[in-house]
């Protein structure tokens, strides 16, 4: 048996030993949704970067840029940060560099992980399988928001601590306790999550369809992994 563990902020993540280890990065509103949702649908990578002014200098480089800051698209970039910009036709077999306010700060924080790979609760079952392929115990690491714990992600660790629960067994009392609010709102989703504190931020910015999408289990069957910078 393995171990699988939850820090549930990168606030948190000193407490956590990632070297050795698998880091699932999960940012259910919206990074890691629109990552999936993008290398699902024919992005050939996708670089993701904690800082504004690296990822804009990227589009020199011949990347499409995207992602967001409070939730809007960063002036001058060519998308902001929802799963439907990623799945446009025009993306397919381009790379696009990303930088997000905190998903890709989630990614850059857990670098020292043996292996960081890119969750959501659209490739759920494929991250539980990939797991389960490796041998290895795992940290979901959830990007939250600001530094303050958040629903969704945390309700994204408990799905996974429950596919996991033959091979993994949880490390500390949060795997646990994320694992019950998973079974007890594993039905719908949708409500429990449309009143998480970021689906009423983004409410704001019109983006009620997104949230409906991403909370959406296995539309698809892939795992980004990071390599190279790359999410591939
Ligand atoms: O913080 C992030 O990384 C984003 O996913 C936030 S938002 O959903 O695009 O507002």
């Amino acid at each position: 048996m393995r171990n699988i563990d939850v820090c549930l902020s990168p606030e948190l993540i000193h407490q956590y030993e990632l070297k050795g280890k698998i880091v699932v990065v999960v940012d259910i509103l919206r990074a890691t949704s629109c990552m999936v949702s993008g290398l699902a649908t024919g992005v050939a990578a996708i670089k993701p970067l904690a800082d504004v002014d690296i990822c804009k200098g990227l589009k020199q480089e011949g990347y499409f840029t995207a992602g967001e800051r409070n939730g809007s698209k960063v002036e001058g970039f060519d998308m902001g940060n929802s799963p439907f910009e990623y799945m446009e036709p025009h993306l397919k077999g381009q790379k696009v560099a990303v930088t997000t306010t905190n998903g890709t700060l989630a990614i850059e924080k857990s670098k020292t992980a043996d292996q960081i790979v890119i969750g959501a609760f659209l490739n759920l079952t494929a991250v539980a399988k990939y797991i389960q392929q490796q041998d290895k115990d795992v940290v979901v690491v959830c990007a939250a928001w600001k530094g303050k714990v958040n629903l969704e992600d945390s309700l994204f660790a408990g799905a996974l601590v429950e596919r996991l629960a033959a091979s993994h067994q949880p490390e500390c009392d949060v795997p646990r306790m994320m694992v019950k609010l998973y079974q007890i709102e594993k039905n719908d989703l949708f409500t429990f999550v449309k009143e998480s504190s970021h689906a009423r931020r983004l409410n704001k910015l019109d983006v009620f369809k997104d949230i409906e999408f991403c909370v959406q289990e296995d539309t698809f069957d892939i795992v980004p992994v990071l390599r190279d910078g790359h999410l591939v």
